[in-house]
């Protein structure tokens, strides 16, 4: 549960961190898992892979369901809790990846001003190996113009950014220890710079919205329900995978990320296949 100081500093400042969540033990069975997958496949994750992917991997249903991620969305959103996406973020040691800044609020097409997106580290994401910066306060303001840059190193589909020029004066990053999590508003300005370390930047976000939130770009969304009830039905209930890769949700999987897909790339000049 959240402390009185934890919600007033995400109700003032859009964020939280750092939130103790897995044990180093856990953090490397989950870990192992993902790159026992990664190994098999003989590569990194496709980028359809990086999404919804607890369609895919039974460990990561478990985890949007995990108590210890969801007492502290409940504290903010309130009991019924749907997760709409979950979405790898992983910068290989000494890669040039980032992500530009940017707010998620002006391109996942969700009605709802009340989405958080909680990232989760399974490995030391700090100041020298591109752990997120926000720049707090922005998710009270408007939305802000983005351009479309189309950088190949931006893990963002399209490289969008902030036009105007931000105060980096005022930006703080939010370092996690591996199997901590930070919980930001995805109104929230965001980035993160390149991995300078020597191991990788494994992150998770989870984003989890209040069952009353509609798509209003796209025409068939999908999301799981982790918590409470959903009387809107405004989304698709995504099914729990019996296993990982379990057939019908493999199905499903293809499905839904298409959908997002079409939100993400809605209007975009290019589609540059990064989903
Ligand atoms: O992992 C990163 O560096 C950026 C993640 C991000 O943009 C997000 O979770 O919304």
């Amino acid at each position: 549960m959240l402390s009185v100081e934890q919600k007033n500093q995400y109700e003032r400042e859009g964020y939280i961190c750092p939130i103790p969540v897995l044990g180093a033990d856990e953090v490397d069975v989950l870990r192992s898992k993902l790159e026992a997958f990664e190994a098999a496949q003989g590569g990194k994750l496709e980028p359809a892979q990086r999404n919804k992917s607890h369609l895919l991997f039974k460990w990561l249903d478990d985890l949007i369901r995990d108590p210890r991620i969801l007492d502290p969305i409940e504290d903010l959103i309130g009991p019924d809790i749907m997760c709409w996406n979950t979405l790898f973020w992983i910068k290989e040691a000494g890669s040039q990846s980032f992500v530009s800044w940017h707010q998620d609020t002006r391109y996942w097409g969700l009605s709802s001003d009340s989405v958080i997106t909680a990232w989760l580290a399974l490995s030391p994401a700090g100041v020298g190996n591109g752990c997120m910066r926000v720049m707090p306060g922005t998710h009270r303001g408007d939305v802000m113009d983005h351009e479309d840059r189309y950088d190949a190193n931006n893990l963002l589909t399209r490289g969008q950014e902030i036009s105007a020029p931000l105060d980096e004066a005022n930006a703080r990053h939010m370092p996690l220890r591996a199997g901590e999590m930070s919980i930001h508003n995805y109104r929230l300005a965001h980035a993160s710079d390149a991995n300078n370390g020597s191991d990788r930047r494994i992150g998770i976000s989870m984003h989890f919205l209040p069952p009353d939130t509609v798509q209003i770009v796209g025409s068939w969304d999908s999301a799981a329900l982790v918590r409470g009830q959903d009387t809107f039905g405004n989304f698709e209930l995504t099914p729990i995978p019996g296993g990982d890769l379990d057939e019908d949700a493999v199905a499903f999987h293809g499905r839904a990320t298409q959908a997002i897909r079409d939100v993400l790339y809605a209007d975009a000049a290019e589609n540059t296949q990064k989903l």
